[in-house]
């Protein structure tokens, strides 16, 4: 009611709040990815020069992880190598993230995001690339930020996968989407068709398939041609993402450590499946820092059914 006081809603969960409760269920935690959590959201210290967004995003990025105490190693889609963290400001967690994917987007105000996954170095040794090379299998927290209609966050630290609309009147991420399922089917598929002439005869078949009224009842064409606003589209209705090797980009585009792994992460944790065509995009083990991967991501059944085409066709080779 306008005018008259509303009481403080004390139950409202905080990600900060969510995160430290996510804490006291982790029998050995220590505080320190709590710690990283709660960088999130903080405002850049020097960042008074005008940059290009993606510059930016990735600056602020290494400048809150590397002060954070909590990171040893840092992978970012912006920088070449891995970012060692200095050693008095060292932590355990290696972070490797996206500042700002779907660079295309910016310029014309569609939605874009960034992506990350947190894994652990094992021991104290000094950071190098071999620790960034680890497997989807070994990731402990992963998440994603929509900057769209809404701000939101979407975060798995393993159990569940849970969502928090940024409220720019308190500041705060707030919980609105507990335990996020993906749908077992959706009626959607989201692929860039512009490239149907370089994609192989199983992709041809089954968005061939996905479109004709003979198969069943059509399914709808999505592509933002940003893969956070593609892939939580496919969180939130169902269906399937998919960004194939084409027979110009044999391992596709998208990035398996800050693009892959951390969706792939997410939408196994709700219920849905994330394959590189061949095996699970988790137990891909990384040879290279950028590596590509193809992907085909997203409700379960909907997965299956491409992987059984694509298994067809490579049977008849
Ligand atoms: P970027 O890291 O240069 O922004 O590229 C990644 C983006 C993804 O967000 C999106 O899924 C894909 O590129 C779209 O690529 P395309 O334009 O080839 O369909
Ligand atoms: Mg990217």
């Amino acid at each position: 009611m306008a005018g008259s006081l509303q009481p403080l809603n004390s139950d409202c969960v905080t990600l900060t709040r969510f995160v430290l409760s996510e804490q006291k269920r982790a029998p050995h935690a220590t505080g320190e990815l709590t710690q990283l959590f709660g960088t999130v959201g903080q405002k850049n210290v020097q960042g008074e020069e005008v940059k290009k967004l993606d510059i930016l995003a990735n600056e602020l990025f290494i400048n809150m992880l590397s002060s954070s105490y909590t990171v040893a190693l840092l992978i970012s889609e912006e920088n070449e190598t891995v970012v060692e963290v200095e050693t008095e400001k060292r932590g355990k967690y290696i972070v490797a993230f996206d500042p700002l994917d779907g660079s295309s987007n910016i310029d014309c105000l569609v939605s874009i995001g960034s992506i990350f996954a947190i894994m652990k170095k094992e021991d104290n040794s000094i950071p190098s690339l071999k620790d960034a090379l680890k497997p989807g299998n070994t990731v402990v927290a992963a998440g994603y930020a929509l900057y769209g209609s809404a701000t939101m966050m979407v975060i798995s630290l393993g159990t569940g996968v849970h969502g928090f609309m940024l409220d720019p009147s308190i500041g705060e991420f707030i919980l609105t989407d507990r335990n996020l399922r993906v749908p077992p089917r959706g009626k959607i598929y989201s692929i860039n068709e512009g490239y149907t002439h370089i994609w192989d005869d199983a992709i041809k078949e089954y968005i061939q398939k996905k479109k004709d009224p003979k198969q069943g009842k059509p399914y709808n064409a999505r592509y933002v041609g940003s893969m956070v606003a593609d892939v939580h589209r496919t969180f939130k209705y169902g269906g399937i993402f998919i960004y194939p090797a084409t027979k110009e980009s044999p391992n596709g585009k998208l990035r398996l450590l800050y693009e892959c792994i951390p969706m792939a992460y997410l939408m196994t944790q709700a219920g849905g499946l994330a394959s590189n065509g061949k095996i699970s995009i988790l137990d891909v083990q990384p040879e290279e820092l950028h590596q590509r991967s193809p992907i085909f991501l997203g409700s379960k059944e909907d997965v299956e059914e491409v992987l059984e085409i694509i298994k067809k066709h490579s049977n008849k080779k």
